[in-house]
């Protein structure tokens, strides 16, 4: 059981105004709040032990080494990787898919399929984009369907043995779908192609268990997880990175350097070229630390009793739809009320306290798929009360009597 009313008192700012009112955030799946733990353990490394890592004999760098490492390792042990080595800081999602782009550069060519999903966020469509473009792959496209959810039979019949990478998101950004990925990855695996998986929205509010999933390729990022934005992880299979070309060089990835030759260092250090954000790595080993002190499965457990009850009081306002009603679903409603646009609605919202997204959440096929300009985004976490809810309803009605 969460206790909401004890964890509100971790985050300072949902205690702050706006526009006079007190502040409801409902845009957790663009970044989330961050507690006081993660908050202090930022101004520890800052105020106490703030030096670079794995460079210098002397005190200071040696505890932020332990310290970065140690982060390294919780967020290991919280994914059951098999190994902190296969666990890369990155500066996030966005970075992390295209550390492994980059690495494919050289290992495809004309005759290779790789297949991205219908509902993937721009960070995991534009950089395949370019690695298609380079390298003269070809990029095909799982189909969604209007419930929200992804075509599986046509995935099973896009598959063949010239499928070489597949991409798609653990939880749509833009319509909160749980896409099956225990099926998706065994399916790629039955034709020997590598799966991608994007867990940036899926971290904050589902167990990931990367060795039981037999994942090849998962990454994230902290700042939807409680920790700093900045920083994140791409993780991947020892055998698959140790293929993979590094993607940056400069200080940190390398073995020896000599102007005849330069050999570079082993995993995880490789695809970690120069200084790294050193307090963001311990923050989000911090922020790790809290969602446990909670427990992943008690959070589910409380979001999905938010999405129920807003589904069931949004639901109730004549003319609003909500797209993306997959019936494996986080806490993400995704809605337009009649012909409103959705910024008019996002702005009401606003001058009433209540922060929500607009638009087209970075992932236009959708909004394309179902022929609008965008929607109002409300996503919900564990700290949101039912009350918050109650207030985004009155909200959206009086949004929808001033804008119709
Ligand atoms: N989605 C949203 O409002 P970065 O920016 O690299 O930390 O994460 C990119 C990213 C990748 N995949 C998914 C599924 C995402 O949701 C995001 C970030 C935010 O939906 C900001 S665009």
């Amino acid at each position: 059981m969460i206790d909401v009313a004890r964890i509100r008192e971790d985050f300072p700012i949902l205690n702050r105004k706006v526009h006079g009112q007190p502040l409801v955030y409902f845009d957790n799946a663009a970044t989330s709040q961050t507690p006081k733990q993660v908050i202090n353990s930022i101004v520890d490394y800052y105020e106490n032990y703030n030096a670079n890592i794995h460079r210098g004999v002397h005190a200071l760098s040696q505890e932020a080494t332990d310290a970065y490492e140690q982060a390294r390792i919780k967020i290991q042990k919280h994914f059951n990787a098999a190994h902190s080595h296969e666990i890369i800081f990155t500066s996030g999602t966005t970075h992390a898919i295209n550390i492994i782009a980059s690495g494919y550069q050289t290992l495809l060519g004309p005759g290779d399929e790789l297949l991205v999903s219908a509902m993937e966020h721009h960070s995991n469509i534009v950089p395949w984009q370019m690695l298609c473009e380079k390298t003269g792959a070809q990029l095909k496209v799982i189909p969604m369907l209007p419930n929200g959810t992804l075509d599986l039979e046509a995935y099973q019949k896009l598959l063949s043995p010239r499928t070489q990478l597949v991409f798609v998101n653990h939880v749509s950004n833009a319509l909160g779908t749980i896409n099956p990925i225990e099926k998706l990855i065994a399916a790629a695996h039955a034709v020997d192609a590598k799966i991608v998986i994007d867990g940036a929205q899926a971290a904050p509010h589902i167990a990931t268990d990367l060795q039981q999933l037999d994942l090849d390729y998962y990454v994230t990022s902290a700042h939807k997880i409680c920790g700093p934005t900045g920083v994140g992880i791409l993780y991947g299979k020892s055998a698959l990175l140790n293929l993979l070309p590094p993607y940056q060089g400069g200080g940190e990835m390398i073995a020896t350097v000599t102007f005849e030759k330069t050999t570079y260092a082993g995993l995880p250090h490789k695809f970690e070229a120069g200084t790294p954000n050193i307090a963001g790595g311990i923050a989000f080993g911090a922020a790790i630390d809290y969602i446990q002190s909670i427990g992943i499965d008690a959070i589910a457990a409380y979001e999905e009793e938010l999405l129920r009850y807003a589904t069931a009081q949004l639901s109730k306002i004549e003319g609003l739809k909500i797209y993306g009603q997959a019936p494996h679903k986080t806490a993400v409603i995704s809605f337009n009320v009649g012909a409103i646009h959705p910024y008019d609605i996002g702005t009401i919202l606003d001058k009433m306290g209540i922060a929500v997204r607009t638009g087209h959440h970075c992932a236009q096929p959708i909004m394309d798929y179902y022929q609008i300009p965008g929607t109002v985004r409300a996503s919900f976490s564990f700290y949101n009360t039912k009350e918050e809810i109650d207030r985004l309803v009155v909200a959206v009605n009086k949004a929808k009597m001033m804008l119709e």
